[in-house]
């Protein structure tokens, strides 16, 4: 939504399966890490409202319903998102080694009209299981600069580890997304409006 007040933020979340991105959301949202949620709230979403300095944010964050395993979530699920979280669980080389094509398949379905300034965020999820890292901080931290300066935090859903300032950071990027999206309409209008006004200053 550009129009002003009020704003409405897509935020999708991509990752290989059992990174732990349903358990990420439900203990941002609910601030909750049950071993039943598991799963997965299908093509659907779990909202949550925010204040980004004096505005008012409702966050829809946009969960998969474990088809992550075989890469094809459908273009509804990425149509119109404001933002991408990417996670990986930094007890595994692998998960943090799909995020390319993670990034890669979301430019390729959702549309993205400015591709190259679109925000991402990098998630290494799991940080409570350090004596099983697999992934160094830096060398996911070098990737995430190096791959168009992404911002990157280390979680835990589990312990609730960053988990607020990863998604505040979220939604001030999806907001960012917005605010270009309307300048984006505006200037060749008013562009074009102050270029006759100055060519009919110049002949009187
Ligand atoms: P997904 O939605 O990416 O597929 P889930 O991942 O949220 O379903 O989580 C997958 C498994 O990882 C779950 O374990 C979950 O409890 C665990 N998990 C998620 N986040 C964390 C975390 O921060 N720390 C730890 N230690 N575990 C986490 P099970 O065993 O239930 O499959
Ligand atoms: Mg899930």
């Amino acid at each position: 939504m550009a129009s002003g007040r009020k704003h409405l933020l897509k935020v999708i979340i991509l990752g290989d399966s059992a990174v732990g991105k349903t358990s990420l959301m439900n203990q941002y949202v609910n601030k909750r890490f049950t071993q039943q949620y598991k799963a997965t709230i299908g093509a659907d979403f779990l909202t949550k409202e925010i204040m980004i300095d004096d505005k008012l944010v409702t966050l829809q964050i946009w969960d998969t319903a474990g088809q992550e395993r075989f890469q094809s979530l459908g273009t509804a699920f990425y149509r119109g998102s404001d933002c991408c979280v990417l996670v990986y669980d930094i007890t595994s080389s692998k998960s943090f080694e799909s995020l390319g094509s993670w990034k890669e398949e979301f430019l390729s379905q959702s549309n993205a009209r400015d591709a190259e300034n679109f925000p991402f965020v990098v998630l290494g999820n799991k940080v409570d299981k350090e004596d099983e890292r697999k992934v160094p901080n830096a060398r996911a931290s070098q990737w995430c600069r190096d791959t168009g300066n992404m911002p990157f935090f280390e979680t835990s859903a589990k312990d609730a580890v960053n988990v607020d300032d990863a998604f505040m950071m979220i939604a001030r990027n999806a907001l960012s997304q917005i605010k270009t999206e309307t300048s984006e309409y505006k200037p060749p209008i008013d562009l074009s409006k102050k270029k006759e006004k100055k060519e009919k200053q110049a002949c009187c």
